[in-house]
């Protein structure tokens, strides 16, 4: 038997779950993931391969589509524009709790518009949210979408229809040799996938504005001969006020922020580690295309 392999990308509107299911499918915390829409900021691979299958899946996790409201948000979209042109399989992610609305079908839109080509299985999520009647009128709303051609029920949190999707995934994929070691989990440098850990800290205990204005990155990650790791990194606000937020009354919210970040790297190194993070004012970080540049979103 000879291998398969190919790229599925992931479409669907911000906060539907695609970074929880890219997660679940590959069985590793590769993309972070939080409440706030919007996390997603780079293309991110996650590598799924069955070795008895002989297939391997690279999942691309995408950000939420949206409409563009600054450079940031615009270099996301084009991302995903060119990404899904490039994949084997597109797999659109609903919101089964909230149902089929107008952003699903823009989006469905836009496949049907794109490439009509490829298959367009559409994952209707969060189903551990609704009772089966729910299910059922989500998925024949699903159904009715323009270029789909497959739904299937899942819940990318508690794993259910995961095996299922796999499955479907992995006929609907090329024959052909792995792109990425086997024992590969996602494409991501080390210290991008520390910063994104960060950041998924940030996200999830700060509110308003401040989760879109914040970038973490990452400066060192030093082993010492003991074992523990030293990691430094800088977050960045846009403003003084953003700043005084992330630091909070006395240090409350960054000491808050960092045990958690620290907690969330000693799992990802499994080692212990010391966290030296600092919160800095980069102005217009998110409007300044040299800086997208540098930080790697294309
Ligand atoms: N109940 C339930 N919640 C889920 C499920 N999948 C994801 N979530 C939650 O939905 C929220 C958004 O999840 P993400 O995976 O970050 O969503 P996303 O589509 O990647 O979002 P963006 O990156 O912003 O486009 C998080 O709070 C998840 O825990 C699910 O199957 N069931
Ligand atoms: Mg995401």
């Amino acid at each position: 038997m000879s291998t398969r392999s190919g790229f599925i990308g992931l479409a669907g509107r911000p906060n539907v779950g695609k970074s929880t299911l890219v997660n679940a499918l590959v069985g590793s915390h590769v993309a972070i993931v939080s409440v706030r829409p919007q996390t997603t900021r780079r293309a991110i691979r996650g590598v799924a391969t069955d070795l008895e299958a002989e297939t391997q899946l690279v999942l691309v996790d995408l950000p939420g589509v949206q409409r563009p409201r600054d450079a940031l948000t615009k270099r996301m979209q084009s991302r995903v524009e060119r990404e899904l042109a490039e994949s084997d399989v597109a797999l659109l992610v609903v919101n089964g709790e909230e149902g089929v609305g107008p952003g699903d079908r823009f989006i469905a839109g836009l496949l049907k518009a794109a490439r009509t080509e490829i298959p367009v299985i559409c994952a209707v999520n969060k189903c551990d949210r609704i009772a089966r009647r729910g299910t059922i009128d989500s998925l024949t709303e699903a159904a009715a979408l323009p270029a789909v051609d497959e739904v299937f029920p899942i819940s990318a949190r508690a794993g259910t229809g995961l095996d299922e999707l796999l499955h479907r995934l992995g006929e609907l994929i090329p024959e052909g040799p792995y792109m990425y070691p086997p024992e590969d989990s996602s494409d991501q440098s080390s210290e991008l996938l520390l910063a994104e850990l960060i950041r998924e800290q940030v996200l999830n205990r700060t509110r308003q504005e401040i989760p879109h204005s914040v970038e973490v990155k990452v400066q060192s990650v030093e082993p010492r001969e003991d074992g523990l790791v030293t990691v430094v990194a800088e977050i960045w606000a846009e403003t003084e006020s953003q700043k005084g937020i992330l630091i909070g009354r006395r240090g409350a919210k960054i000491g808050e922020i960092g045990t958690g970040a620290r907690r969330s790297l000693e799992r990802e190194l499994e080692a212990q580690v010391h966290l030296d993070l600092n919160v800095r004012v980069r102005r217009n970080w998110r409007r300044d295309e040299d800086m997208l540049d540098r930080l790697g979103i294309e």
